[in-house]
């Protein structure tokens, strides 16, 4: 049996260091009826016109690509040799100054030009992913594998669709991506479906990213013509192949040696025309679509090349919110290059009537996309077993307990950075100094002043927990010797949020704010006052069951670790008033998914309920991400920025992120990573746990959060769940759980949840004595 996910290559591009969690993905094998399906009805609307056409996608069949390559390599062929002159020419310093992180292409092609141009971008430090795009999974499939063997560390994910469908990147793509749309394929389309094209790409762009066309500029007729008609018939062959596709896909009988080739250029439409004239009479048939008359003479157009000049290219792109950032040209053979980026449409007027909704194309494009990307389905392994953890601490003035100023906490780092050779850099997500260490950990901050470590992860529970603690004790102590105290709770204890101010500026943060603003106190609360510890782990070989796991965990993180019961120095009445906050701020956007039978279908449903925060008008009443998609008010290309604002209590990204677990001491770090590993990573534990568990509760979330364990039930769960835990650390050996840090597990057990108790018992013993 042969796998259509090459194993090794997805391995490959998956342990990569920073922000490998987003990495794999790989063709499906196209649904073979519905292609079809779609030849069938293409064949019957163009046979069936005056003028009888076929669409020139057809050509390319595994004899149409490679006769293809053969008219590239012909020396009338000019269009493939000017063009990668210029890439050669030019890539470099497009890399350069604009740094693309992926790049996504239209049609893949032979991969000559995609090696210019990833070639280009890695000398730039730069190429991250490569997402062909193209109707043939065999094809794309093929190339994958090639690139993945000169691009190691590349993120190859193949899209198979249909140029003439919404175009929807990876959601977990790295921007800015190159939209790259080569070799004059462009001129197969008439200005119309041009435009509607580039439209198509526009709509998936996002501001930063930037679109590279080329296309075949006018020139002298004979010139053009003599490409398109070779004294070696080549072009010849490959125009009559279209006719063999046909005989094979849907049991024609063109008699494919009895239409011959022409190609005249138009010079007063600037367009090539590709014809098959039937040399005498004839019937053909075509099963599905019926008997077709051929007169002698009557020809078939298979394709039309468009050839432009600069004022045509830029009346095109303008009409699809582009604009022309550079303009390369090569005089041997005019021809052009040209790097576009995306400018913003005026906002449209929302209109009355029926709240509009994307169609069912669209939401079937989204869910698979959730599928292949956000839930990694047919990626991983069951022996994938990373775990990381981001972390975030509280800054308070050691005295006064007001939040530390964020000039003040980052001259704290800086000293730490220095001595630990941490790198800083620019943040562009929060405007705002970010840090990275050796070993691609991250140390950023949150907006109301918190630090946050992510570290990378590891095969190893035991060397992850070190890391955070070690990380977090330097911190700590360092930021001790400056009069800041790092707490770490689930929440600030002491000041009222009134007295607290956004430290961080960045667009993404003052839009937040305000859409939460418009809600209630607690967006502000979480977004300022709030820390959290979140486990990440792989997605295995069944992304779905341990996605229910995970979210049927969920209560229990929360109860288990409870701890931020005091608020503006008050109790709150619950043991995680974080949890409250998070579930209180916006209901759209939080919470559990709880399954159903297709997660990534109730997944995409959830983010298309959602209210857009990021797109959009900022000064109207958010709405649902599918309705402002469906009025025109957002793009697809916005559903990646979208799908970075919603949180949910476990977040699908190509591995899952249980956001559950309040801030906890450093000593504690090890309990909730093996709480959760112990249970996920161990299948018989997993199992079991699974049937400990029983149907999701919907109720149980908010009194998790409320009650912590003074539920029976939830109390009685708990201690099973440790057990299984344990087993399952165990199980899984001293090489991921060392024994000493197994014995921290059980102290923190014996100590709170035998007890029914968890830390926030302890700052409530404290607030009462
Ligand atoms: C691949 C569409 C750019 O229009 O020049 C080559 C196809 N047709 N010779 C082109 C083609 C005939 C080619 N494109």
């Amino acid at each position: 049996m042969t796998d259509p996910v090459p194993t090794e290559g997805s391995a490959n591009t998956r342990v990569r260091s920073d922000e490998s969690w987003n990495g794999t993905d790989a063709a499906r094998a196209t649904d073979d009826a519905a292609a079809r399906d779609s030849l069938t009805s293409d064949v019957r609307r163009g046979l069936a016109r005056a003028q009888k056409a076929l669409p020139p996608k057809y050509f390319y069949d595994r004899v149409g690509s490679e006769l293809f390559e053969e008219i590239t390599r012909l020396p009338e062929y000019y269009l493939t040799r000017a063009e990668r002159r210029l890439l050669l020419r030019w890539m470099p310093e497009l890399a350069q100054r604009y740094r693309p992180r992926s790049l996504l292409e239209l049609g893949a092609g032979s991969g000559e030009k995609t090696r210019i141009i990833l070639r280009a971008m890695r000398e730039h430090r730069s190429a991250d992913s490569y997402v062909p795009l193209d109707i043939s999974a065999e094809f794309l499939e093929e190339s994958a594998v090639r690139l993945r063997e000169e691009f190691p560390d590349l993120t190859v994910a193949p899209l198979v669709a249909d140029l003439a469908d919404a175009i929807i990147p990876p959601s977990t793509i790295a921007r800015p991506v190159l939209f790259a749309f080569l070799g004059s394929t462009i001129g197969n389309f008439d200005s119309g479906d041009a435009t509607a094209l580039l439209r198509r790409v526009r709509a998936a762009m996002q501001p930063g990213d930037l679109f590279l066309l080329g296309a075949d500029l006018h020139k002298d007729p004979a010139r053009i013509e003599k490409a398109y008609n070779d004294p070696r018939g080549v072009t010849a062959e490959f125009n009559r192949n279209v006719l063999r596709v046909l005989n094979r896909e849907l049991g024609a009988d063109f008699e494919v040696e009895s239409f011959s080739h022409r190609a005249p250029y138009l010079v007063d439409e600037r367009r090539v025309e590709m014809h098959l004239v039937a040399e005498r009479d004839q019937l053909v048939t075509l099963p599905g679509i019926g008997r077709i008359r051929f007169a002698a003479g009557e020809s078939i157009r298979t394709e039309i090349c468009c050839k432009y000049d600069r004022e045509q290219i830029e009346a095109l792109l303008g009409a699809a919110d582009f604009a022309i950032e550079r303009w390369w040209e090569d005089g041997a053979d005019p021809y052009a290059l040209v790097l576009a980026r995306p400018v913003p449409r005026p906002a449209r007027v929302p209109r009355g009537g029926p709240t509009p909704w994307p169609g069912r194309a669209v939401i079937h494009r989204l869910e698979r996309d959730a599928r292949e990307h956000l839930f990694a389905l047919d990626c991983g392994t069951a022996e994938d077993r990373r775990i990381g953890a981001e972390v975030e601490i509280l800054l308070v003035d050691a005295t006064t307990r007001a939040p530390a100023p964020l000039e003040r906490s980052l001259e704290v780092v800086r000293r730490v950075a220095a001595r630990r050779s941490w790198t800083e850099s620019r943040s562009l997500k929060a405007a705002m100094s970010e840090f990275r260490t050796p070993h691609a950990g991250r140390i950023t901050f949150e907006p109301g002043g918190q630090l946050e470590y992510s570290a990378p992860p590891s095969l190893s529970l035991s060397e992850l927990a070190r890391d955070l603690e070690t990380t977090i004790d330097d911190l700590s102590s360092t930021f001790a010797e400056d009069g800041i105290a790092s707490v770490s709770l689930g929440i600030d204890p002491v000041t009222p949020v009134e007295q607290t101010t956004l430290q961080l500026h960045a667009e993404r943060y003052r839009r937040m704010d305000r859409h939460f603003n418009s809600i209630g106190k607690f967006g502000a609360r979480m977004m300022r006052q709030t820390a959290s510890m979140q486990i990440c782990l792989d997605v295995g070989d069944d992304p779905y069951t341990r996605f229910a796991l995970l979210e049927r965990l969920s209560p229990y993180v929360i109860a288990i670790f409870a701890n931020s019961p005091i608020y503006a120095a008050k109790a709150t009445g619950h043991m995680s008033y974080r949890a409250h906050a998070w579930r209180t701020l916006d209901p759209s956007r939080t919470g559990l998914i709880l399954d159903g039978a297709d997660p990534a279908v109730a997944y995409t449903r959830f983010a298309l309920d959602a209210r857009t925060i990021l797109t959009g008008s900022e000064h109207e009443a958010a709405r649902p991400f599918g309705e402002q998609l469906a009025a025109g008010r957002c793009r697809v290309g916005d559903w990646t920025t979208h799908l970075t604002t919603l949180f949910p209590e476990v977040r699908p990204r190509g591995y899952f992120e249980l956001r559950s677990c309040d801030a906890l001491v450093s000593e504690w770090f090890v309990a909730p990573l093996a709480f959760v590993a112990g249970l996920v990573y161990h299948a018989p534990s997993a199992g079991a746990a699974l049937e400990v568990l029983g149907a999701p509760d919907p109720g149980l979330l908010a009194d998790a959060g409320r009650c912590g364990l003074a539920d029976p039930k939830l109390a009685s769960r708990a201690r099973d769940l440790w057990r299984l835990a344990r087993e399952g650390c165990v199980a899984l050996g001293d090489a991921f759980v060392a024994g000493t840090d197994v014995e921290r597990m059980d102290e923190y057990v014996r100590r709170f949840t035998m007890r029914g108790r968890s830390p926030a018992h302890d700052s409530l013993d404290s607030i009462r004595t």
